[in-house]
């Protein structure tokens, strides 16, 4: 089979699920900025931070003792590539987030990785029933290139918004741009909307 499929050449209901302007990949291309880390889990911890009552520190064990759930969905990369019927195991975020008591000012959240990598998103796109912090593809661990061991998976928007390797929150009252926003991409990312870039870019 063909790396990448081109919209019109599909079956009208696989179609119907491809953003426009992207592909049908089967493979999973890697997209990552600089160097894959190397993450012990026996050092590793998730921080959450910011606009919260109070912060709340987790480590590996107690991340992977919160509730365990099973998302399944299509992923839209920037680059043009589209993903179908991905399932992921994890933690879902409104699961993690009932341990996080927000302050009312906060409207947006930094996603932190590793490497100082880091995405924005407004609360009403974070705070979905479909995001998860996901260890888990289709059954399998994740690699390191995609994310191990933990990355965000926000279906809803651009791939780039799935932040891997990702370590922690920090919740802010302003929208603020991450790495790849700061770099051109648009702030908020819907890829049925193709909001690919950023307008003064
Ligand atoms: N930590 C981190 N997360 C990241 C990136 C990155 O460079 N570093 N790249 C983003 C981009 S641009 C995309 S398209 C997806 C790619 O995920 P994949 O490599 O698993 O396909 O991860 C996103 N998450
Ligand atoms: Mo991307």
């Amino acid at each position: 089979m063909a790396l990448f499929t081109k919209k019109q050449e599909l079956p009208a209901d696989i179609a119907a699920r491809i953003p426009p302007g992207q592909q049908l990949t089967v493979k999973w291309p890697v997209l990552t900025y600089g160097r894959i880390p190397h993450t012990d889990l026996a050092t590793w911890d998730f921080r959450v931070s910011g606009l919260v009552e109070e912060p709340v520190a987790f480590n590996w064990g107690e991340f992977m003792a919160l509730p365990q759930t099973r998302r399944h969905n299509d992923i839209h990369c920037v680059t043009r590539w589209s993903k179908l019927d991905n399932d992921w195991d994890g933690v879902a975020v409104l699961d993690l987030m009932k341990r996080v008591t927000l302050k009312p000012e906060a409207r947006a959240v930094v996603v932190h990785a590793e490497h100082n990598f880091t995405a924005n998103l407004m609360l009403d796109d974070f705070l979905r029933d479909d995001n998860l912090f996901a260890h888990s593809h289709d059954g399998q661990p994740l690699t390191p290139e995609h994310g191990y061991p933990l990355r965000l998976v926000v279906p809803h928007l651009y791939f780039w918004k799935s932040v891997k390797f990702v370590r922690g929150l920090e919740f802010v009252a302003e929208d603020q741009p991450g790495f790849w926003e700061r770099n051109g991409y648009h702030m908020r990312g819907d890829p049925w909307d193709e909001e690919r870039y950023s307008s003064w870019w």
